[in-house]
């Protein structure tokens, strides 16, 4: 690969670096609305008591958590906590939910979570679960869209910025997981600058069954390159997974002239197939690796942590054809599949173009051999080869695609801060949107599938600016919602989100399972310290450990007097919730407990600690507002000395 020193590319950064300033580029006509439409608000209103058509399901970036809003309303509907502890309903902090957050490192209670993908059969998104990453402590997480909880978090072993993830192949036969940083592979105490050449970046499979449960398959020790977004293939190319990679150089500092010296890094093809077959036939090696593996079981209501010890890994130089690497310019950060399958897009965040990889004319190179030298004994394949177009004066700094449905598709362009139409196979431009400001992902609802439901697009923008009444130095990002089914896209309205929503996915809401049922029934209950009535309620002693078996119901606790406590002791709360309604949750709260509240569903059981410190008579009482006698919903401990 030609190594040139790109002025261009140094030039481009410089210029990401002052698009967030005060003079953005193409920003000067602030609060305009670009294309606005002049019947925006009739077309985003949604009367009260009516519901969105869409859910969007946008990701809390650092907050570690997954909010939930309607489309085209941008109301947001619920928060639901992921890798993050989450006081309001204390997950995290109640005993049932606490080893969700276990890790190889320990307890970790925050994430970093950029992209949701929901699964899909045949293509298409079936509304049965949404997976989404943690970055920075390697992890995945499966939450139910019936009950809009997190249910599975896996660790990624041997990964270090579980950035290219968490993206799903066309029947949710496996949730992806890439690491953006390489690293010694199994990890080793030796010096930085022996990176080039020994670390590697591990490309993890991670299997789905049925039931949603994950299991790694196999990880796959590809050269040690940074590997950032990843898209399956659909259709014809169902079968191959693509990553982009950057940082080919190796360079262990990224000062931007080390790193961004190739003209050109590469998309990996991964043939998963291939590799799938040669496990199953007992291909691979079995190496050593800690991870967590937390799933939350339904019918006792309490998450289980096991320790996994081993994990399978392969050499893509042991499996003939299974992995190529396809040259794309400017340190690729997006990587997109369009509906058919049939075209790969590689965005060049360091370009001005966007460069389209055609699968089947990858096919006919690999068939011709037509490579252009390895990478650590994985072909290059010719740039030419599989070049399907270019898209011509996009705009500056592409990272993101995604797809109506219709042959047109839609890019982000942060340093330009614009959204690009343009159309699939004649590549040019169709139509240009500023966006306020500096967007990184968009999404359309199924836009990652073989079927999008291309009605409206969000953008997601990195600057907000002037665009709400001020808060401070610190403001909600902002998204802005397009309809897309004319020849222009249409801005229909601004909507501030929480943390930072790298990604999202969305699904018209009647795909989506979760109805107004009740999703925990006491007579399915087998919570271990469950009381499934009044007359169950009882303190059991154990040493100094004392637990608490509690019921609530409108408008009362039962036990509401508990005596014979001491100082020291440990007491377990564990309340169950006798609710017949589906929508009426209890709080528990106790003076002092310093692990939050509990906010218990009905037929739920959970758990609280309290360690009292002090002699006293000490209330506890509900936090959910849940009857006209809410107020009196409320019981005393008495703590005595030891
Ligand atoms: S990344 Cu944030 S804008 Cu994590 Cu998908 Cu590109
Ligand atoms: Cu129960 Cu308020």
């Amino acid at each position: 690969m030609k190594k040139i020193s790109s002025i261009l590319s140094i030039a481009i950064l410089s210029l990401l670096m002052v698009s967030c300033g005060d003079d953005d580029a193409k920003s000067g006509d602030k609060r305009s609305g670009g294309a606005m439409a002049s019947n925006a608000a009739e077309r985003v209103y949604v009367a009260p008591g009516e519901h969105d058509e869409f859910y969007a399901l946008i990701s809390g970036g650092y907050s570690g958590n997954l909010t939930v809003y309607g489309l085209p309303s941008g109301r947001m509907l619920k928060e639901i906590p992921v890798f993050s502890q989450f006081p309001t309903n204390g997950y995290g902090y109640s005993e049932e939910t606490i080893p969700m957050l276990n890790t190889s490192f320990g307890f970790v209670p925050w994430g970093d979570s950029h992209h949701p993908d929901i699964s899909q059969t045949n293509g298409e998104t079936d509304g049965r679960w949404v997976f989404i990453n943690e970055n920075n402590t390697p992890r995945i997480a499966r939450i139910s869209l019936e009950t809009f909880e997190t249910e599975e978090i896996i660790e990624i072993p041997h990964s270090a910025g579980n950035h290219s993830s968490s993206f799903v192949t066309e029947n949710t036969e496996y949730v992806v997981a890439g690491t953006r940083f390489s690293v010694p592979y199994p990890q080793e105490d030796v010096a930085i600058s022996n990176m080039k050449g020994n670390f590697k970046g591990p490309l993890t499979f991670i299997a789905v069954d049925d039931e949603g449960h994950m299991k790694i398959d196999f990880q796959l020790k590809m050269p040690g390159f940074n590997y950032d977004l990843s898209h399956p293939g659909r259709g014809d190319s169902h079968g191959w997974f693509f990553f982009t990679t950057y940082n080919t150089e190796e360079a262990h500092t990224l000062q931007e002239v080390n790193a961004s010296q190739n003209d050109k890094d590469f998309i990996a093809a991964v043939n998963w197939k291939k590799i799938q077959e040669y496990v199953a036939n007992g291909g691979g090696e079995e190496i050593d690796a800690e991870y967590a593996h937390n799933v939350f079981d339904h019918a006792t209501h309490t998450a289980t942590s096991t320790m996994m010890k081993k994990v399978l890994t392969v050499d893509p130089r042991d499996v003939e054809g299974a992995v190529y690497f396809m040259p794309t310019p400017k340190s690729p950060h997006g990587c997109d599949v369009d509906p058919s399958g049939e075209y790969i897009v590689g965005n060049g965040k360091l370009s001005t173009d966007l460069t389209v990889h055609s699968f089947s004319k990858m096919l006919k190179a690999i068939e011709n051999q037509d490579f252009d030298g390895d990478a650590y004994g994985i072909p290059i394949l010719n740039f030419e080869s599989t070049l399907a177009g270019t898209v011509k004066e996009g705009g500056l700094g592409p990272l993101h695609t995604e797809f109506d449905g219709k042959g047109n598709a839609y890019t982000t362009f942060f340093i330009s801060s614009e959204v690009v139409k343009w159309k699939l196979g004649t590549w040019e431009v169709l139509d240009r949107q500023p966006s306020y400001y500096s967007v990184g992902h968009l999404m359309i609802p199924g836009g990652n599938s073989r079927k999008p439901e291309g009605k409206y697009m969000i953008s997601m923008n990195k600057i907000t600016k002037d665009r709400y009444l001020p808060t401070g130095p610190e403001l909600e990002h902002s998204a802005q919602l397009y309809d897309i089914t004319g020849d222009k896209m249409e801005l229909l309205l601004d909507f501030p989100t929480h943390g930072e929503p790298h990604y999202a996915a969305g699904i018209s809401a009647d795909k989506v399972k979760a109805n107004s049922k009740k999703i925990y029934r006491l007579d399915e209950n087998k919570h271990k310290y469950a009381a499934l009535s009044e007359d169950a309620t009882k303190v059991v002693r154990e040493g100094n450990e004392v637990h608490v078996y509690m019921t609530t119901v409108r408008s009362h606790f039962s036990p509401d007097n508990i005596e014979g406590i001491k100082v020291g002791d440990k007491v377990y709360f564990h309340v169950t919730n006798l609710e017949q309604d589906f929508d009426v949750p209890h709080g528990f709260a106790m003076i002092g407990a310093n692990t939050s509240e509990l906010l218990i569903m009905p037929g739920q059981t959970k758990t609280i600690i309290w360690e009292p410190k002090k002699e006293g008579v000490w209330p506890f009482y509900c936090t959910d507002f849940c009857s006209a006698l809410h107020q009196e919903m409320q019981g005393y401990v008495r703590v005595s000395g030891r």
